[in-house]
């Protein structure tokens, strides 16, 4: 069993301990467990395996570690079934509905007799949901939000969630089939959306049987649903579709096009295509008046062909994408070499897995330019957040780890809550001190869209406020974003000076591609950060990137692109100018 799944468990059961009433040092001893499960950099069931003390990871003690080892060994957890047991069925969904919480889940159980998602949502309608104490109107109405969008979710497959499971297979048929030359992701996944519906991989090879084979007969692999000469499509058990396509290197160009999509680029296309008397297909170009077929090999030659400039895989989105490709006006993406600085970082000073020595470390080895250090501010007591006092002796450490520290250049800075009456978590003089202030909504995400979007707005309007955080707050798959007015938010940060954040966690990816393609048409500063808690988070920088491609920016519409010296010049000038001086910048070539 995988760590993923052990901390989902204790999750779970934490939520039914608590729903029991049980005490809430019991609660937490496995929310907390969960959490540091999720993060572990080795997963367990080789710790198990190796007899390694599971008691020496912080907040895993004697119960806990025996239950790890239950799981490893039985691929299952008795207590767990037990305690499972004296709950009706659909408790667990009902409990994952945002709002909901294990509390009003026990009382909409035992006051209303409702105990799954339909009897919920009707009980909603009948307005049942809302005389219970401390629920209300506006709560049952933004529940029944959370179903729909639960629902609507339900049968994609998260980025955050696909990515691993196709690194994961890719490498294990690589292992098994030496006569593999190239295997990639096409489709929804090598096109970076937030959600996909199957895992598309591309193969070539001398011996596709092998490959066909040795996908089918993987131990992940529950039902076949075909197995030709060339393509072969499963379920894993986690429920995931995999097709595989392996071809000749000949064509690989062509399919590479085809197998990527999206659909309404190869069909904007096939029509461009036609225009100049050809017909494409996953095979090649075939010249349709004397019916001579060319082979393709690679992508790039295969645009070319067509009278295109190659389009970057983020932009094949059926748009205008092919429009731009033939007036030679695409833009020239950023890349991940392009960014400089991260400016979102987690320690264990508030809810980060690591401490700060090794952050900063992290950061400096990644190559990064500079970097900001970016605790929780004391308004989130679940993470640990720092006080003012806090705050100064992060600070006077961080000075004397960058001080031993000669290269990077290492901002003070802090991810604070904006409250919800926009008001901030740390006063003015506080916040002068610091090189660098994300401020970010972590409460009272259900407001209404004049509410929340004036609470954002008013954050901005502080001079200190460097750059808004994960400005939707959604988590893909899971928690829908709030309901602001983003052009409004848009306008106000262009006017206001204030960064927009494309936050790289695979689970967010906040901005999202769209929001993105809008702040920057408004001339938003746009930055993209990791917001990693842990050291290998920061290669999330990937899907931040992948974002920004997706909303068509270059390096000059990211302020992190920007050298050290530059960068640091820029923060000095007042918030409101650097609009400017992004615009100045904003010169082709300049970076
Ligand atoms: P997904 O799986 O729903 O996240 O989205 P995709 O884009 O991965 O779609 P999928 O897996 O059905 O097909 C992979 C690619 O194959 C798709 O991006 C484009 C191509 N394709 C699939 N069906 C068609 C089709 O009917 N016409 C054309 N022109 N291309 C197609
Ligand atoms: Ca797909
Ligand atoms: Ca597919
Ligand atoms: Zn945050």
């Amino acid at each position: 069993m995988k760590n993923a799944k052990i901390a989902e468990i204790f999750e779970t059961i934490a939520g039914l301990l608590e729903m029991k009433g049980e005490k809430i040092f019991t609660v937490r001893a496995y929310q907390r467990a969960a959490r540091t499960i999720e993060r572990l950099p080795v997963e367990l069931d080789q710790l198990v395996a190796a007899n390694a003390d599971l008691r020496e990871i912080p907040g895993i003690g004697k119960a806990i570690s025996e239950k790890i080892v239950e799981m490893v060994g039985t691929s299952q957890l008795r207590y767990y079934d037990s305690l499972r047991a004296e709950f009706p069925e659909g408790i667990l969904e009902l409990m994952h509905v945002p709002g909901l919480g294990p509390k009003l889940t026990m009382r909409a159980w035992k006051e209303l007799g409702v105990t799954n998602l339909d009897q919920l949502e009707s009980s909603i309608h009948e307005g049942t949901l809302e005389s219970l104490p401390r629920m209300g109107k506006k709560a049952a109405e933004n529940i029944l939000r959370h179903i729909r969008f639960a629902r609507s979710e339900a049968s994609r497959i998260p980025i955050a969630r696909a990515m691993p499971v196709t690194e994961t297979l890719i490498a294990d048929l690589r292992a098994k089939c030496a006569s593999i030359k190239t295997l990639l992701a096409g489709g929804s996944l090598r096109r970076f959306e937030e959600t996909v519906g199957d895992i598309d991989l591309i193969c070539t090879s001398t011996e596709p049987n092998e490959v066909l084979n040795a996908l089918v007969d993987m131990p992940a692999v529950v039902e076949v649903l075909g197995h030709g000469d060339t393509k072969a499509s499963v379920i894993l058990e986690d429920g995931i579709q995999v097709d595989l396509r392996v071809v000749d290197e000949s064509h690989l160009g062509a399919l590479l096009v085809y197998f990527t999509g999206n659909k309404q680029h190869n069909i904007q296309l096939r029509d461009h295509a036609n225009k100049l008397g050809l017909s494409i297909n996953e095979y090649g170009i075939t010249e349709i008046e004397t019916g001579e077929v060319e082979e393709y090999g690679d992508e790039e030659s295969l645009y070319r062909r067509l009278g295109l400039q190659f389009i970057p895989v983020e932009l094949r989105q059926g748009v205008w994408e092919i429009d731009a490709a033939r007036e030679a006006s695409l833009p020239d993406l950023v890349t991940e070499k392009d960014l400089r600085g991260d400016l979102h970082l987690h320690t264990d000073w508030s809810d980060g897995r690591d401490p700060l020595e090794l952050m900063v470390a992290a950061a400096r080895d990644r190559g990064l330019e500079y970097f900001a250090i970016t605790d929780h501010s004391v308004g989130r007591g679940i993470a640990n957040g720092l006080s003012p006092e806090r705050i100064r002796s992060q600070n006077a450490e961080l000075r004397r780890i960058a001080d031993t520290m000669d290269g990077p250049r290492v901002l003070l800075g802090t991810e604070m809550d904006i409250r919800a009456d926009g008001s901030l978590d740390f006063p003015d003089e506080v916040l002068a001190d610091l090189d660098w202030v994300v401020a970010s909504v972590h409460s009272a995400m259900d407001q209404d869209s004049v509410t929340i979007t004036e609470r954002i707005i008013k954050a901005m309007r502080n001079p200190h406020v460097s750059a808004i955080g994960h400005p939707s707050t959604r988590r893909i798959g899971e928690r829908q974003p709030i309901d602001a007015d983003f052009e409004a938010l848009f306008r106000a940060a262009a006017d206001t000076g204030t960064a927009m954040e494309i936050n790289s966690n695979p689970e967010r990816m906040d901005l999202k591609d769209t929001h993105v393609y809008r702040a920057r048409e408004l001339g938003v500063p746009l930055v993209i950060d990791t917001d990693a808690h842990t050291v290998e988070a920061m290669e999330n920088v990937r899907y931040g990137v992948a974002i920004a491609r997706r909303g068509w920016c270059a390096p000059r519409h990211i302020i992190n692109t920007m050298p050290s010296a530059e960068f640091m010049a820029y923060l000095g000038l007042p918030k409101q100018d650097r609009v400017w001086a992004l615009s100045e910048n904003a010169q082709p070539g300049s970076h």
